[in-house]
């Protein structure tokens, strides 16, 4: 019995998400908390809302709406859509929160204690009118390379150069629209990388078996000729962690915020405090300090890849510079891109299915169940809504659902609704057993690994199994010659059911505690010995027959959702 902290990346707080961001990180970190949950580990699951920076601030002004109080709102949004998603993190808590205002000074204390913090003094764009300096996106004017009038401070969205806002022609302040700005001297902190480039490279190298995706990322960033520079942490924004040393003033620092890449995977930490603070659990520091036992702590990340910089470089400089015994990632899983049909997933131009329409239309298993067993893992994947239509309807409708509803209603209509007791097993059923443990162990190997694709497989395939055998015994045709046979054949084919539901449940977990339900078992430990597993429900165990599980989707169906999610989201 290991213990796990698993962490997924945290989402922006703007808006909310789309279903390539769920595949990307919060979904498949709950498949593995489920799945370590049930193997009898002691897991703590820990996710957030990514809250500061100009996009909370921006959007926070387009709801018009103070940004503390959007956050707010769209933090309940999103914790329920993660509810409906059966995302079972033990605490989904806010990068806002109290807790890593505290943590987040702390580390930058003790990183400026370490010299691995240095002030630079920078010119940016002053608004007269606004009474604040305007960074990346607070400020538009004309591009100088292609004349488009609303290019942005950090790049044009009609040519994609990437600007600095000096560049601008006429450039205005986007909150006032004013004109009146001016170039003004302005000082930053600059967390010093650099001078730890030898110790990031040590510990990757004492990584093993990292996914590739992530190493090279994290190599390619470390290596490359400008990879691993000094990197800015403060922003002239009134939203964020303000600059404190500790809870000493910075002088200099006054009225500056921490860069939201800063303070967001510190919130990982703080998480775990919130979680106690709210009452949920003890001693946050066992699993977060190797001094008070988080040795023994297997440590799980779960990411996109364009997060991977961040948790392979800044944020182990962060914890490593702070020369305290804070726990490191031990694996990080991270992931591709999932595009659209035929494009990507687009949140500005609304194109794609978002967490909540997703949840308006079918159950949350079809999405996981889809999303995980297509999960750009190796490469990029794409979604389509034929591909989702025939994953839903073969997988769920036809292996799982049709079998558990084909053998509770032969059972029904021959010998009532409790399992059947005369007959004793013969050679199929030997077969069926070494076949379906050989399944499972593969599919344990799988999880384990958190090799997704690979697990799916193996969990259909043991579903596959108990159709074959249906198929191939043929219960309602042995009725006919030898009655006791053909009981033992639903005995264990009830039982079956029962067993599917135990394995699939990190994948589907809804229609997994249904059917666990339909079959009134109480039982549901993992199948350690899986010919035991199957005469967990004895003869004479009443069940009841389970409504209908997966339901199809029809082409009408498909070609409705087809045209609704194309674009716009309304
Ligand atoms: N919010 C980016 C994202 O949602 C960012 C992740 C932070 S993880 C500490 O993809
Ligand atoms: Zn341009």
């Amino acid at each position: 019995m290991a213990r796990h902290l698993i962490t997924s990346a945290i989402p922006y707080i703007n808006g909310v998400k789309h279903l390539g961001n769920l595949v990307g990180s919060q979904l498949p970190a709950d498949l593995y908390a489920r799945y370590l949950r049930a193997r009898g580990h002691e897991v703590l699951f820990l996710c957030a809302t990514d809250e500061h920076g100009t996009p909370a601030e921006l959007a926070a002004a387009k709801a018009g709406k103070p940004v503390a109080e959007y956050c707010a709102e769209m933090w309940q949004v999103q914790s329920d859509l993660a509810e409906g998603f059966r995302l079972s993190f033990d605490h989904f808590g806010r990068s806002s929160s109290p807790q890593n205002h505290t943590l987040t000074q702390h580390f930058a204390a003790r990183l400026d204690a370490a010299g691995l913090i240095r002030e630079v003094s920078e010119t940016q764009m002053y608004s007269h009118a606004d009474g604040r300096f305007l960074p990346d996106r607070y400020i538009e004017g004309t591009c100088p390379n292609c004349g488009f009038d609303s290019a942005r401070g950090d790049q044009c969205d009609n040519c994609t150069k990437q600007l600095d806002p000096v560049d601008l022609i006429n450039p205005r302040s986007t909150i006032s629209g004013s004109t009146d700005l001016e170039m003004r001297e302005t000082k930053h902190l600059y967390l010093r990388q650099s001078v730890m480039k030898e110790r990031l490279e040590e510990w990757i190298d004492t990584r093993q078996g990292w996914p590739v995706l992530t190493t090279s990322i994290a190599k390619k960033w470390l290596n490359d000729g400008d990879g691993l520079q000094d990197r800015g942490i403060t922003r002239d924004l009134d939203w964020g962690v303000p600059v404190m040393k500790g809870d000493q003033p910075w002088p200099g620092m006054e009225g500056k915020v921490f860069y939201v890449w800063f303070d967001a995977p510190i919130e990982y930490i703080a998480c775990a405090q919130e979680w106690v603070d709210a009452g949920k659990g003890q001693d946050w520091e066992r699993w977060w300090r190797t001094d008070k036992g988080a040795d023994d702590v297997r440590y799980t990340q779960f990411m996109g890849k364009d997060n991977v910089p961040f948790h392979t470089l800044s944020f182990p400089v962060t914890i490593l510079g702070s020369a305290e015994p804070w726990k490191l990632v031990d694996y990080i899983k991270s992931f591709n891109y999932l595009n659209y049909d035929g494009g990507q997933f687009s949140t500005s131009r609304g194109r794609g299915v978002f967490m909540d329409q997703a949840l308006e239309i079918l159950p949350a298993d079809y999405w996981r169940w889809w999303l995980l067993s297509h999960v750009p893992e190796t490469s990029d994947s794409e979604f389509t809504w034929e591909n989702f239509q025939t994953s839903v309807n073969k997988d769920l409708a036809d292996v799982l659902g049709n079998f558990a509803s084909r053998v509770t209603k032969f059972c029904r209509s021959k010998f009532g609704t409790s399992v059947p007791e005369a007959g004793a097993q013969g050679p199929d059923e030997a077969r069926l057993i070494a076949d379906l443990t050989a399944k499972v162990r593969e599919y344990e190997t799988h999880m384990e690994a958190i090799e997704i694709r690979k697990a799916a497989t193996a969990l259909r395939a043991a579903w596959v199994l108990g159709n074959e055998y249906l198929q191939e015994v043929a219960p309602w045709s042995t009725i006919k010659t030898d009655e006791a046979k053909a009981q033992m054949q639903i005995r264990l084919a009830l039982n079956l059911v029962r067993l599917y539901a135990v394995i699939s449940a990190p994948f589907i977990p809804d229609a997994s505690s249904d059917l666990l339900k339909a079959m009134r078992a109480e039982d549901a430990a993992w199948p350690e010995d899986v010919a035991q597993a199957l005469t967990a429900l004895p003869a004479g165990h009443a069940f009841d027959v389970p409504e209908v599980t997966f339901r199809k989707i029809t082409d009408a169906e498909r070609e409705d959702w087809q045209g609704r999610f194309a674009g716009q989201r309304g």
